[in-house]
């Protein structure tokens, strides 16, 4: 009888419509604009949405700083007024400090390597953290390894750093980072072609398409290849509004949101040579192998700083270093 009755449900359940889940509008936000890594993970996200319900599930990407920056739009996860965000790991700092682990300078050697690690158990230690501040962690998809671009100077070891106002991510660590290596670091959210051009700030850093998409080549004279840092997205939903959904929907959410992120990951590695072609033909002078054990140098006691002090975080950044060593 009881295998019966399961085959019976097992049988409605793989026949049920997919509209069973009535339809629905997930609100999705991302602070950059089509084009970007960030876009990319969203597109993608949609087009399998709208497939897998069968059009029920409607997935509204706001993007370009519509519903404002990256910890704004956190914000608005946190209250469900936003279901979902693919947002740089940077402005989560203030959120749950454990993030840090994450963009650790030099932490990752390889691609393969931030995959095994972030899609591995210690990845969802850090997603399952963020439950903690309201946010449902899903996966990472990726802005890719970080690069110093500058309008003063060539840069090819740390002292060439020394007072150049660099803008970073809203993140305590990231201005610690540069305050370490002697710059003078400024915080300030995306986007911020107006402060480079008017020379607010001396320079920034972001992966390849940044400056690829965001036209920094016609600004920026000096790239340096540090891959100082790997950043990739937390893609993540609102707790709140987790909580409200049946499991099939979830399933289906969390499937499509890992599958989007895998996509958006091979893609933006594909893309990195023919940026960095672009980029010296739009006349930056890139410096390709600067002084890292330098610049690692540097950084090499950071583990100590205080910005590790939370020790749930300090002991999550000891096992990943374990791990990537
Ligand atoms: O993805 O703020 C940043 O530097 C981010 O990397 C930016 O959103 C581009």
């Amino acid at each position: 009888m009881r295998k019966l009755v399961m085959s019976v449900l097992v049988g409605v359940l793989c026949t049920l419509p997919l509209n069973a889940f009535g339809a629905m509008t997930i609100k999705l936000g991302v602070v950059t604009k089509p084009g970007s890594a960030q876009n990319i993970a969203a597109e993608k996200f949609k087009e399998l949405m709208t497939q897998r319900s069968n059009g029920d599930v409607t997935v509204k990407i706001y993007h370009s700083k519509s519903i404002g920056n990256e910890t704004e739009i956190l914000q608005q996860i946190q209250m469900n007024t936003v279901q979902m965000g693919i947002i740089t790991v940077g402005p989560f700092d203030t959120f749950d400090p454990i993030v840090r682990v994450v963009n650790y300078p030099f932490l990752f050697k390889s691609n393969a390597q931030a995959d095994e690690i972030l899609d591995g158990p210690l990845g969802q230690e850090i997603l399952t953290s963020l439950e903690g501040s309201g946010f449902k962690g899903l996966c990472f998809s990726e802005n890719g390894f970080r690069n110093l671009t500058n309008n003063k100077r060539p840069v090819k070891g740390p002292d060439d750093v020394k007072g150049l106002k660099i803008r970073v991510m809203s993140s305590a660590l990231h201005k610690t980072i540069w305050q370490t290596l002697g710059a003078n670091p400024t915080p300030m959210p995306w986007p911020i072609y107006t402060e480079l051009e008017q020379g607010v700030i001396d320079g920034q850093e972001n992966p390849l398409w940044v400056m690829k998409e965001y036209k920094f080549y016609e600004i920026q004279n000096y790239m340096t290849l540090t891959r100082h840092v790997y950043s990739p997205h937390i893609d993540v939903a609102s707790l709140k509004w987790w909580n409200t959904l049946e499991a099939p929907i979830r399933a289906m959410v969390l499937t499509a949101m890992r599958d989007a992120a895998n996509y958006q990951r091979k893609d933006n590695r594909e893309k990195d040579a023919a940026r960095l072609a672009f980029l010296k033909e739009k006349g930056m002078a890139v410096e390709e192998t600067p002084d890292l054990t330098a610049f690692r140098a540097k950084l090499a006691s950071l583990q100590s700083n205080s910005i590790y002090r939370d020790p749930r975080v300090n002991d999550l950044l000891g096992r990943i270093l374990a791990a990537t060593r």
